[in-house]
Parts: C-alpha cells; sequence; structure tokens
C-alpha cells in the first residue's frame, strides 16, 4: 500500500540515505524503483528484506511513479525533474537546480510547510518540490523558531563543512589522505585541489564575482525565500573541515525586538528537531560526530551577542547531519507531509 516510489541517484551517499531514512520511518510504499546512471545500472541491492536491480535512469522511468526523490546532481535534475513531472510524478530534488524557480516551493518542513500546501498526491498531476541546500536547512531549524518570536533582520553565519557535502567521493579521500599523511606519503587530491587532512579550506563551489562562493550565496538566497522576507540581510563565510559527515554552523543573529538569552533557550527547547546541547561548565556543546546519524539539529552556546545593544542580538552554534537533515531525511518528510 502507499505510493509508488523512485529513488534517482540511488548509488550516492544521499541516495544511500534516501533508502535508510524511508526504511527506519517505515514509509508506505507500494513499489520503489532504484535508478542511478548507465555506470551503476544492473547492480544488486537489498532494500528492507527484497533484492533489487538498480535500473538505468531514462525519460521512461518514471510510468507510474508517484514520488521520485532525486539526488544525482543538478543536470540530472534538470533533464529529468521536468520529464518526471510531465508525467504525474511529484518529484522532491535535492539539486539546487530549481530551487531559486518561483513557483517551485523551497520547503524544510519544520519551518515553511505551507509553502507546498497547494501540491496534492493522487490528482494525477506532477510537481516539483525542492530540498534547500544542507547549511540553509541546518541553519534555519536553529534560527526558524528565534525569528519567529523576534524576528531576524541580519544573520551572519560562518560553516565548517564536511566532507559528506561534496559526495561519497570526498569522503573517501578524507580518509585515505588521513592515512597517507600519517603514512608520511604525500596526499592524493582528486576530488579537491588541495590537501584536505589535517587541514581545512574555503568552499569548493565557484567563485562567484562579488567575491562570495555559491556555497555562501544559497545560504542569503535560499532564506530569504524560505522566509518569504526579502528585507532579511544575510551573509556567510563557507568553510570545508575535515570533518566526515556534520556541518557546524556560527550563526549570529540581530533581531527587530529584543530577545535575552534564556528566553531563546526556552524556545529552542521546545522547537521540534532541534536539540539544545549548552552546558557552559563541563564545556559540552554541539559537536559533528555527536549528531552524526541522528535526525535533530543541535544547538548550543546560546549567548547575548556583546557587540550588539541590550538583547538585541544572539550567538548561537549548530551542528546537524548534512546527509540527514541536511539533505536525505528533509526529502523524505516533505514526501510524508504528501501522504
Ligand atoms: C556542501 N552544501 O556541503 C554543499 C553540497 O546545493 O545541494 C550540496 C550543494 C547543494 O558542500
Amino acid at each position: 500500500d502507499g505510493p509508488s516510489l523512485a529513488v534517482v541517484g540511488v548509488t550516492g551517499a544521499v541516495g544511500q540515505e534516501f533508502l535508510s531514512v524511508l526504511s527506519d520511518r517505515d514509509f508506505p510504499y507500494r513499489s520503489i524503483k532504484l535508478l542511478a546512471s548507465k555506470r551503476s545500472a544492473g547492480k544488486e541491492m537489498t532494500f528492507e528484506g527484497r533484492n533489487y536491480v538498480v535500473e538505468e535512469l531514462t525519460a521512461d522511468s518514471f510510468d507510474d511513479v508517484d514520488i521520485a526523490l532525486f539526488s544525482a546532481g543538478g543536470s540530472i535534475s534538470k533533464q529529468f525533474g521536468p520529464l518526471a513531472v510531465e508525467k504525474g510524478t511529484i518529484v522532491v530534488d535535492n539539486s539546487s537546480a530549481f530551487r531559486m524557480v518561483d513557483d517551485v516551493p523551497l520547503v524544510i518542513p519544520e519551518v515553511n510547510p505551507d509553502a507546498m500546501a497547494h501540491i496534492k498526491l493522487g490528482n494525477g498531476k506532477g510537481a516539483l518540490i525542492a530540498n534547500p541546500n544542507c547549511s540553509t536547512i541546518i541553519c534555519l531549524m536553529a534560527a526558524t523558531p528565534l525569528h519567529r518570536r523576534a524576528k531576524v533582520t541580519r544573520m551572519v553565519v560562518s560553516t565548517y563543512q564536511a566532507a559528506s557535502g561534496a559526495g561519497a567521493a570526498a569522503m573517501e579521500e578524507l580518509e585515505l589522505q588521513t592515512r597517507e599523511v600519517l603514512e608520511g606519503k604525500p596526499p592524493t587530491c582528486n576530488i579537491f585541489s588541495q590537501q584536505y587532512a589535517f587541514n581545512l579550506f574555503s568552499h569548493n563551489a565557484p567563485i562567484l564575482s562579488n567575491g562570495y562562493n555559491e556555497e555562501e550565496m544559497k545560504l542569503v538566497k535560499e532564506t530569504r525565500k524560505i522566509w518569504n522576507d526579502i528585507t532579511v540581510r544575510v551573509t556567510a563565510t563557507c568553510i570545508r573541515v575535515p570533518v566526515m559527515r556534520a556541518h557546524a554552523e556560527s550563526v549570529n543573529l540581530q533581531f527587530e525586538t529584543p530577545l535575552d538569552e534564556d528566553t531563546a533557550r526556552e524556545i529552542l527547547e521546545n522547537a521540534p528537531g532541534v536539540v539544545v546541547i549548552d552546558d557552559r561548565p563541563s564545556n559540552q556543546f554541539p559537536t559533528p560526530l555527536e549528531v552524526s546519524n541522528k535526525d535533530d539539529v543541535a544547538v548550543g552556546r546560546i549567548r547575548r551577542d556583546v557587540s550588539q545593544d541590550g538583547d538585541s542580538g544572539l550567538e548561537i552554534f549548530v551542528c546537524g547531519d548534512q546527509i540527514r537533515k541536511g539533505a536525505a531525511l528533509n526529502a523524505v518528510q516533505i514526501a510524508e507531509m504528501l501522504l
């Protein structure tokens, strides 16, 4: 029982996580197709006790597919997303291909579920729904409950992003380089152009004419769209750190109305999908390792920004599993809202 599903890009890090999350959450489905490029077609996979053969993604893949979860890169989404929609499939797309398209909802279920309220399953009409960038999801999971109370007017984000954001091959490269460096060998640099192990560097996304990279501008533009607020001022610096699969972010918030740190802590403690780890005496705060493989985003270091007047600003530190809430879980939650 349930809708027919397709997972596009099933052999990738996020594709594999789609399957884990579907299974963990007992997502109901009557059939599931595992789709990937020609290179991976024919591979055998077991899912929920049944054997599947990975099929090559083609224009015909979406006949009789109700919901397709895409994570195979922007160009695959651009090529096959609209074809799937024409066949009546609701596509939840993890790439950046359609995020800023006006009539495509960009959704974090805990933040702006209403943006996709007009999309219904079972009426034969296809649609696209975009999953935001992982850094945006993780940031807004923590910032939105505070924004609802005190209206954020300006947000300064600094990220510490894991290897997983660049895919399974980047995770393998980090592991390989770590071994190589410890053995005194020169590190293999295939995915990134410079040494990653025991180092950090500016995010690998292309640099734009304004000096920001694309990852940073995604935080700026996606926040405005998700909050439906073109006036919010956002700036970001995105850094790749040698961590395997969870992103960390320092987020500085400026509010329209005062918000003290105790009230902020209480709001965050009650926010869905958020846990507070803020133990000052023992110096215990969120870490990427602690949130890895977890659904919740962790928030800590909640403190008044001493550079701002009164209670008009807060500093927070946020960690979230990039593959889970930053990608696969968020997409599956979107699919759940369609049921
Ligand atoms: C990273 N956020 O951590 C990136 C990867 O727009 O979906 C995903 C890029 C995107 O490197």
